[in-house]
């Protein structure tokens, strides 16, 4: 089984700025416990980050085939991207939604996700476990299109 994970705009500067928000665990940090989790699992990972909205659109279209699942942190695209959305609902790869924190306990205009009603869920708020969290669920999602 394979997993696509995507990172949106900004996730790169992970643990380098704002770590009273966003902690101080870099992407880097969190590709390699998502990488020990899989092989665990036994499954293989792909993990990108984009600040390009369309390069994410290129991979979610890409994955096709060649992906069972795709976990997507889309970032503020999260809140403004049509064009995620529709990728994710052209593709018909199932997708599930992650966040590092509780886009609902934050600033209005986060509580809104565009990808949301095209996912097949979303894990929001519990920091890098969201990754480990999405992987077990990408599993799970898997099983039942058995
Ligand atoms: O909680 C999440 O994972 C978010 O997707 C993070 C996005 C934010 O726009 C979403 O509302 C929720 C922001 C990612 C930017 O990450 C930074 C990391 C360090 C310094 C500045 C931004």
């Amino acid at each position: 089984m394979r997993v696509l994970f995507l990172n949106g705009p900004n996730l790169n500067l992970l643990g380098t700025r704002e770590p009273e928000v966003y902690g101080r665990t870099t992407l880097a940090d969190i590709e390699v416990k998502v990488r020990e989790k899989a092989a665990q699992l036994k499954v293989v990972v792909d993990f990108r980050q984009s600040n390009q909205e369309g390069e994410l659109v290129s991979w979610i279209q890409e994955a096709k085939g060649k992906f069972e699942v795709i976990v997507i942190n889309a970032a503020a695209y999260t809140h403004t991207s049509v064009a995620l959305r529709d990728a994710i609902s052209a593709v018909g790869v199932p997708t599930i939604e992650i966040h590092l924190s509780n886009i609902h306990a934050r600033e209005e205009f986060r509580h809104k996700s565009l990808i949301a009603p095209v996912c097949k869920g979303q894990i929001s708020g519990f920091g890098e476990k969201s990754y480990i969290l999405a992987l077990e669920a990408s599993v799970y999602v898997n099983d039942l299109n058995k």
